[in-house]
């Protein structure tokens, strides 16, 4: 029985322009602000994208090494990169993010229409992802946008072997045009699928928009984990924007706590996902 919930903020991603969402943390110094604060209600995990000194989408690597270690500096949270960033990131780019050698990368387990765009993630390009973090005892979060990707997850488990740590965790990235709906059918779907790969596997689950609230609680009952932030989420209720991602953060571990289930601590959180100590 799961006893506690690992919540990851998603504080940034690559989607929405700093112009239309004032509050979204761009620079590293509100990354880091961002981080510092998230951390202190509950989180213990951050799913980074980084942005340019235009506030573009960017995955230049030596703004992601310096995001690593300053994130690190000021927290004890488990840093994961996104290697999905943006829509229009080419796959080398997309490889090269794992040279900043952080403690865990997202692995997306196949291609979704976006919105207007495709996400596009070949078969080949998530072999190659999955052997890397292997190789450089990267730790993956799989993250799964239609039911299909579960079957993908166990073809590649299946052939390549277990990630890093020998734990697998995945993440349903729910409510996205072109991907499976926020719903809690959906979440049971994947949730029961979840008997096909390893014993012991674990799910966090985001809505994005208006599916953050029904896919949290969904996640909650089915004995699953959150993630919660800016890059799903710029409305907090009809009519209100998100002000900050503490505020989605302090959601979080409210629902959390009412279920019963406090948050993780970053050390319970890497005992659970495989991850070594940092110290
Ligand atoms: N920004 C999306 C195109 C990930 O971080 O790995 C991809 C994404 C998934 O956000
Ligand atoms: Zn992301």
């Amino acid at each position: 029985m799961t006893t506690t919930t690992l919540i990851t903020v998603a504080p940034t991603g690559a989607e929405s322009a700093k112009a239309d969402v004032p509050a979204l943390p761009v620079t590293l110094d509100e990354l880091v602000v961002t981080a510092k604060e998230c951390a202190a209600l509950g989180a213990s995990v951050i799913h980074v994208h980084i942005r340019d000194e235009a506030a573009r989408p960017t995955l230049n690597l030596g703004r992601l090494r310096d995001t690593v270690t300053a994130i690190r500096e000021s927290t004890d949270l488990i840093v994961q990169l996104s290697s999905g960033g943006a829509v229009t990131d080419p796959e080398a780019d997309r490889l090269r993010v794992l040279e900043a050698a952080p403690d865990m990368a997202s692995c997306t387990m196949g291609t979704v229409n976006f919105g207007d765009d495709v996400f596009m993630n070949r078969w080949e390009f998530i072999v190659d992802l999955h052997t890397r973090m292997q190789e450089r005892g990267i730790v993956p979060e799989y993250e799964i946008f239609d039911l299909g990707h579960l079957t993908s997850l166990q073809r590649l488990l299946g052939k390549y072997g277990l990630p890093a740590g020998g734990h697998v965790h995945v993440d349903f990235v729910m409510g996205v045009p072109g991907g499976m709906p926020g719903t809690a059918a959906a979440l049971v779907a994947c949730a029961a699928t979840l008997a096909d790969l390893p014993a012991g596997t674990t799910f966090s689950a985001t809505g994005i928009g208006r599916t953050t609230i029904p896919v949290m609680l969904a996640s909650l009952a089915a004995g699953g984990h959150l993630r919660v932030g800016m890059e799903d989420t710029v409305t907090y209720a009809r009519g209100y924007p998100v002000e900050s991602n503490m505020q989605l953060v302090a959601r979080a571990v409210g629902f959390a706590q009412l279920a019963q289930r406090p948050p993780a601590t970053p050390a319970e959180a890497r005992q659970m996902l495989g991850l070594t100590d940092r110290s």
